[in-house]
This record gives structure tokens, C-alpha cells and sequence, in this order.
């Protein structure tokens, strides 16, 4: 079946763009221009559009034919380019439907077909959400280089390395009495246990890409009234907490979410830590703060400058807190601890540096690998890469050749999922082939 969709935003815009992909792509085009003549592929032509029903014009504009295999989904694709209007677009809309084996596209079903046809593998499809996703300039640029392949790469390369070792694996098993040289099975075992620590090394990333894709906690601690719900309005630029002189006043926590310096960042509020309370959410309040301080990427700990903070007291301070002594105005002359940042969150006093603080503290705890090393993005990245890391070990503790070789199988078949891309046992044919002498 043929698909179609408004791949460019609804609503108003100078340029709406049309997809359509699949063996009647280049038939919509002579319906509705009306054109005997071929349309050249990859080459804009002018035309105009009118609606197959009543004849009536919908618009002037461009078609684009990307003939198969050489198009995004690796099947034949039209493109048309018309104005952007509401009423224009719903035209176009409903003259593609009513083209011959046109029907609408589902979410994501272009790149599903481009998987499916082998031209991106499901990194490289995850990517191209996320570049459509990204919003700050890291998240793009992860996004970016996995859309390269960096992550197709790789793991492309351990495929490849995995079904080596398979088959000599299976042939020592298949062919005992074959010419082959002894102990062939034996000499994997360094393999397998390099490349266990090549994965291990690339799992082994304090979950950067997946932190850097979802975006950086940042969270707001400190006493009551010092000033921590200014502060996030103050970053967010907005009224997003309520701000008032009564200690307590913020009891649940408060996100906003921002780009910081080019990372995508979570900015928690949260209620102050005191000691004793007996107010029940007041209570509930500190416990949330703690829970989020817990899991947070970058702690910010917020005190009033006249009266300092006793750093026994709070555990949630630890090396990498940045800690920020706030209303210098009213404290000209308190004396503020070492390393702490000075602030006024009233008077904009500090605010720049304070955040030139915030953002170098992230570019330098979540720079991108200077190597360009990929790093994996999702949890499925992770789960699916850790079943084939445990298969690789159970590989190598297996006592008979039978089973080392079927959690090699595993091992691969885990990789498979993760790229979508391996069939094993027609790799392993390939391989088998000019491998098994005669045979
Ligand atoms: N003079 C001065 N006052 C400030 C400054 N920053 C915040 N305040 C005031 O301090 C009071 C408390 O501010 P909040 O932002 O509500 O403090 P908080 O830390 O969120 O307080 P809780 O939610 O109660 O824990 C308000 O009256 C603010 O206007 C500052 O830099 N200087
Ligand atoms: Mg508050």
C-alpha cells in the first residue's frame, strides 16, 4: 500500500511539504497534475496541483520523485511542495486520498519502512526522533552522530565479530573429523572475552547518553527562605514558584525544564530542609527534596549569606554540590564560606556568574567523548546489550562446545535485536560456506 502525510508542521507556513512512498507514489503525481509526461526523478518540477474529484486548483508547486531504491524509505517516493496554508493543506490532503491506492501514513510509518527495506538500521531510526526531538544543542548533536551510525557501527562491527566465532564455534561441533586445525574452539575464548569487555567498557558510562537524551537533573536544595524558588524563576525566567518571606512556603517540588548552555536540563525547586517539623506536609515536603536530591545529576545548595549553614547538618551536600550563598544585598558584610558562589537573586548581583558556573560545571561532567565514542542513548540500548554481555559470559563458562555455541547464538541474537538488522542463520550460512572445506 501507498502512503501519505504533511511531513512539514500544521497550520501556517511559506512551504507545506507531502510525502508519499510506495508503488503508486509516481501514479498520484500524473493524477493530479493531470501530465502524461514522466517526472524525472530527483529533479524539481513545476506543476500544478488540482483536486482528482472536481478538477478545482489547489495550488501551484513542486513535485520531487525519488525513484526506488534511492529515496528515504528505499521505496518509490513522491514529494510535493505547495503553500502552507490550513485550508490548502486539507485540500492537498484529501486529493492525495483520493488517489488510487493512496492511503493516510501512520505515525512514524515512513521510517518504519526505511527500516524495513534496509536503509537505516534501528539506531539510526531512533535517531532520526531524536533529531526531530532535540531542542538544545547536545541533544542534537547526540542525536546527529547517531543518525551518522556511530551506534550502527559499532555494533555492527561486535556483529560481525560474533558470527565469526560462531562459526568456527558450530564447526568444530559439526565437523569434528574435518582437516582443521586443533583446538580451534579453544582459541576463541580470548575473543569472546574481548569483546564481553568491549561491551562492558561501552556499558559501563554512568548512563551518560541516556541522561544527556533525557535531559540533566538539576536540583534546588537549602534551608527555608533562602531564596530557592527565587532562584528557579529567576533561571526560568517566569513566576513558575510561588516566592514569599514565610519560611516553608514551597512544599511539593517544582520543575521547570531549560537549556543550559546547549544541555537540556530539569530544574527542581524543593521544599527547605529543617531540622524538627511537625507540620505533616511540611514533612512530606523535605522528603521529596531529599528522594530528588538522591537521584539528582548536579546539586545546588542555596543559603542565606547572613546566616551561613552548618555543613555537618546537611548530608546532601557531598564534593560536587555547588554551593551558593544568596542575599549578598542584605549581607555586605558576612562573611561567605569558601568556594561558595555569591548571589543575589534580588538584585541580579552574581546571576551571571552563577550561571557561567552551572554551565561549566555540566560541559565538564557531561562533555561528548573527545573520541566521538558513541554512546548508547536508551534503556533498550542497555537491556538488550546486557543480555548479550551475559550470554557472552555464560559462553565462556560453558564446559561442552555445544552449549558455548548456543549462547554465542544468544549473544548474537540479543545484537540482532538491538540493530534489527541481523538474520543470524543466513549470516551464518555465508560464513559457513567458504569456511567448511567440501562440504
Ligand atoms: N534581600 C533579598 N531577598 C531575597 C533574595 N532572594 C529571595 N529573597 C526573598 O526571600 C524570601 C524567600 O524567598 P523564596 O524564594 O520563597 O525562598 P525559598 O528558599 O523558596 O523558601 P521556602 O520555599 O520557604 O523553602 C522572599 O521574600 C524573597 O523575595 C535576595 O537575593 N535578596
Ligand atoms: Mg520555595
Amino acid at each position: 500500500m501507498t502512503i501519505f502525510a504533511l511531513s512539514s508542521p500544521p497550520g501556517k507556513g511559506g512551504v507545506a511539504v507531502f510525502r508519499v512512498s510506495g508503488p503508486a507514489a509516481l501514479n498520484s503525481y500524473h493524477v493530479l497534475t493531470k501530465r502524461k509526461k514522466p517526472l524525472p526523478p530527483r529533479k524539481a518540477t513545476y506543476c500544478r496541483m488540482m483536486h482528482p474529484i472536481d478538477g478545482g486548483v489547489i495550488d501551484r508547486g513542486l513535485a520531487v520523485y525519488f525513484q526506488a531504491p534511492a529515496s528515504f524509505t528505499g521505496e518509490d517516493v513522491v514529494e510535493y511542495y505547495t503553500h502552507g496554508g490550513t485550508a490548502g493543506v486539507a485540500a492537498m490532503l484529501s486529493a492525495l486520498a483520493a488517489c488510487e491506492g493512496l492511503r493516510p501514513a501512520e505515525a512514524g510509518e515512513f521510517t518504519k519502512r526505511a527500516v524495513l527495506n534496509g536503509k537505516l538500521d534501528l539506531t539510526e531510526a531512533e535517531a532520526v526522533g531524536d533529531m526531530i526531538n532535540a531542542e538544545t544543542e547536545i541533544q542534537h548533536q547526540l542525536a546527529a552522530a547517531q543518525y551518522e551510525g556511530s551506534l550502527k557501527q559499532l555494533y555492527d562491527g561486535w556483529t560481525a565479530r560474533l558470527v565469526q566465532m560462531l562459526a568456527y564455534q558450530e564447526a568444530e561441533i559439526e565437523f569434528p573429523d574435518e582437516d582443521m586445525p586443533d583446538g580451534i574452539a579453544e582459541d576463541l575464548r580470548p575473543q569472546i572475552a574481548e569483546l564481553l569487555a568491549d561491551m562492558r567498557a561501552h556499558l559501563d558510562d554512568a548512563r551518560k547518553g541516556e541522561r544527556l537524551r533525557e535531559g540533566l537533573q538539576i536540583v534546588i536544595l537549602g534551608p527555608p527562605n533562602a531564596g530557592k524558588s527565587s532562584l528557579l524563576n529567576a533561571l526560568a525566567a517566569r513566576d513558575v514558584a510561588i516566592v514569599s518571606e514565610m519560611a516553608g512556603t514551597t512544599r511539593d517540588v517544582i520543575e521547570a525544564h531549560l537549556n543550559l548552555g546547549g544541555y537540556a536540563v530539569t530544574v527542581t525547586d524543593t521544599a527547605g530542609l529543617r531540622g524538627e517539623t511537625t507540620d505533616a506536609i511540611e514533612k512530606e515536603g523535605m522528603a521529596r527534596a531529599r528522594q530528588r536530591a538522591a537521584a539528582a545529576d548536579l546539586k545546588v545548595f542555596l543559603f542565606d549569606a547572613a546566616e551561613g549553614f552548618d555543613g555537618g547538618f546537611f548530608q546532601e551536600i557531598d564534593d560536587g554540590t555547588l554551593l551558593v550563598a544568596n542575599k549578598t544585598d542584605t549581607a555586605k558584610d558576612a562573611k561567605i564560606p569558601d568556594g561558595a558562589i555569591p548571589l543575589s537573586v534580588k538584585t541580579g548581583d552574581g546571576l551571571t556568574f552563577f550561571l557561567k558556573r552551572l554551565t561549566d560545571e555540566l560541559s565538564q561532567r557531561w562533555a561528548l567523548p573527545k573520541d566521538h565514542a558513541p554512546l548508547l542513548t536508551r534503556q533498550r540500548h542497555r537491556d538488550t546489550l546486557e543480555e548479550s554481555a551475559t550470554a557472552l559470559e555464560q559462553s565462556l563458562a560453558a564446559e561442552l562446545p555445544e552449549l558455548a555455541a548456543e549462547d554465542l547464538r544468544l549473544a548474537l541474537r540479543a545484537l540482532g535485536r538491538l540493530t534489527g538488522r541481523v538474520d543470524v542463520e543466513a549470516l551464518l550460512d555465508v560464513i559457513f560456506r567458504d569456511f567448511c572445506i567440501g562440504k
